[in-house]
């Protein structure tokens, strides 16, 4: 209730609170407009679940891309727990340009930092060269080389006049932005800029040609959604960009159609793609059955051919006469349950379908680094207001490409199908949610605490930072980012393999064993106060 949140809120000095307000909601049906304030910095202090712009940006959406090297221009740490944690997985047909297992970093030493570190980083670039030979290199900054002033972009374009192949810079020094967010977008603007639409390729190699963008192939997911859709009959030119490849990436203008699932990542390349191509976007969200279903239909609306539609069809019945028993089984041990689900920037809403659809309610969720439109809905992206932070971020202006650009469907066409499925829109994630159930933007270890309390969720979702903090007090704890080292998750078998993971959660005996601590004698009680004393 909302005396409930004030008296959590209560509990910080009055600048916390003020802040902290207008990042939390009770869902309310009766106001339609509910704003949430998202995209600003954490206090400092804080214990928040965000990472930086160079996590969002070599880490999310550049290192997925096999067959280039990603070089990480920094101290080791950086490259080090970026170094296989998200789990994107890859396999090439060639072994010797698949670099996903690599971890490639100039290694910083006090020196360097002293001195400056482009020479290094040059030295890097040639042995990645002499001993790796990739297709292209990717140079992404860490914080302190934004501070001492390595001029990677000099440096790049030395070394491509040397080796003859592309050697991208990225400035996403951690500090870009508020977090991840910022990285997503420096990523996207370069890839848009220099790889996409890099090859002489005129026409997509097969029928119903399409991208899918958003989606990094976490412990398989999408080799889960690709069999389905080359089964039903789809080309796909790329994958943006999990299992992705430069080769691939270069030929993405030819596509018909562009797929986003995770829309935070990725939307800025989507739209440069609708601008420069004429290719429209489709949001789709291939989580859970429900999400499957209603994604595949939507597509095969786009394309409107009979014996797609047909296809699609039989596929869904197909899958679905399968796996439904099998997730009955397990909604015998889901149902009647609640969760709290708060993930980076789109699963925090998309697994929402996929717990309901096990009989689990999501009784709180929210995410790390998303923005309002990721809450509210697309309509409100005219009315966020730039702040020095987003400013920060370099807008890339593309226009009509003279030769390629081509309408892949009349205007008239256009608004008739945006009528019917969602191109070049999503409404957010708190349409869907059930009245009264909480918001939370860049929820932090404190509200944790304070929610799981009055909450008593039976299940958790989020990630590692938090997990062990969750399951210490007696709650079963699902990372949906890595899923546990299980997954996929996504498709018809991932909804499997979710509902048997979270299944394994309340059925383990374990939980009985472990005491919360508010049910025990409290270690210590205080109050904190303005001056913090
Ligand atoms: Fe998109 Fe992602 Fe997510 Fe994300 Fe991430 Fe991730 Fe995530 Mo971790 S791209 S916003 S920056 S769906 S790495 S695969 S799980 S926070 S909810
Ligand atoms: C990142 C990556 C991350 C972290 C996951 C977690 C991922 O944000 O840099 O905190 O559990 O999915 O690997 O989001």
């Amino acid at each position: 209730t909302e005396k409930e949140l004030q008296e959590i809120l209560d509990q910080y000095p009055s600048k916390v609170q003020k802040n902290r307000k207008k990042h939390i909601l009770i869902k309310d049906g009766e106001q339609p407009d509910q704003i949430i304030e998202a995209n600003t910095r954490t206090i400092p202090g804080i214990i928040t679940n965000r990472g930086c712009a160079y996590a969002g940006c070599k880490g999310v959406v550049l290192g997925p891309l096999k067959d280039m090297v990603h070089i990480t221009h920094g101290p080791i740490g950086c490259a080090y727990y970026t170094w296989g944690t998200r789990r994107n997985k890859a396999k090439s047909d060639d072994p010797t340009q698949n670099f996903i297992n690599y971890s490639f970093s100039t290694d910083m030493q006090e020196s360097d930092i002293v001195f400056g570190g482009e020479k290094k980083l040059a030295r890097v670039i040639d042995e990645v060269v002499e001993i790796f030979h990739p297709k292209a290199i990717t140079v992404s900054a860490t914080c302190p080389v934004g501070l001492i002033g390595d001029d990677l972009g000099a440096v790049s374009r030395a070394a491509e006049a040397r080796h003859g192949i592309p050697v991208l810079s990225f400035s996403c020094e951690g500090y870009k932005g508020v977090s991840q967010s910022a990285g997503h977008h420096i990523a996207n603007n370069i890839l848009m800029d220099r790889v996409i639409g890099a090859s002489e390729l005129e026409e997509a190699p097969g029928k119903y040609p399409i991208n899918i963008l958003g989606e990094y192939n976490i412990g398989g997911d999408s080799w889960e959604i690709e069999r389905t859709l080359k089964e039903i009959g789809y080309t796909i030119v790329s994958v943006m960009t999990g299992d992705g490849s430069y080769a691939e990436l270069k030929n993405a203008h030819t596509a018909e159609l562009n797929l986003v699932q995770c829309h935070r990542s990725i939307n800025y390349i989507a739209e440069m793609l609708e601008t420069k191509y004429g290719t429209p976007w489709l949001k789709v969200n291939f989580i859970g059955m429900n999400g499957m279903c209603e994604s595949l239909r939507n597509m095969a609306a786009y394309f409107g051919d009979e014996a797609l539609i047909q296809k699609t069809e039989e596929v869904i019945s197909r899958e679905l006469a399968r796996i439904e028993p099998l997730m009955d089984q397990y909604k015998k041990i889901c149902e009647g349950k609640t969760a709290f689900c708060f993930v980076g920037g789109s699963r925090g809403h998309h697994y929402q379908g996929l717990f309901g659809e096990l009989g689990i309610e999501t009784v709180l969720a929210g995410y790390e680094f998303a923005h309002r439109d990721d809450y509210e809905g697309r309509q409100v992206i005219p009315t966020i207001k730039p702040d020095a932070d987003s400013k920060n971020i370099p807008e890339l202006h593309v226009t009509a490409d003279e030769r390629r650009f081509r309408l892949k469907v009349s205007p008239e066409k256009m608004e008739e199908l945006k009528k019917k499925i969602p191109l070049s829109y999503y409404a957010g994630m708190n349409p869907e949610m059930k009245d009264g159930s909480i918001i939370v933007d860049d929820l932090n270890h404190f509200e944790t605490e304070e929610f799981i309390k009055i909450l008593k969720p039976d299940i958790f979702a989020s990630g590692i930072k938090d997990k062990y903090v969750i399951q210490k007090m007696g709650i079963p704890a699902k990372q949906l980012h890595s899923y546990d080292y299980s997954g996929p998750y996504a498709g018809f078998n991932g909804a499997v393999n979710f509902a048997r993971d979270v299944s394994m959660g309340f059925a383990s005996p374990t939980w009985n064993f472990i005491v919360p601590p508010w049910q025990d004698e409290p270690l210590l009680s205080g109050t904190v106060n303005e001056e913090g004393v």
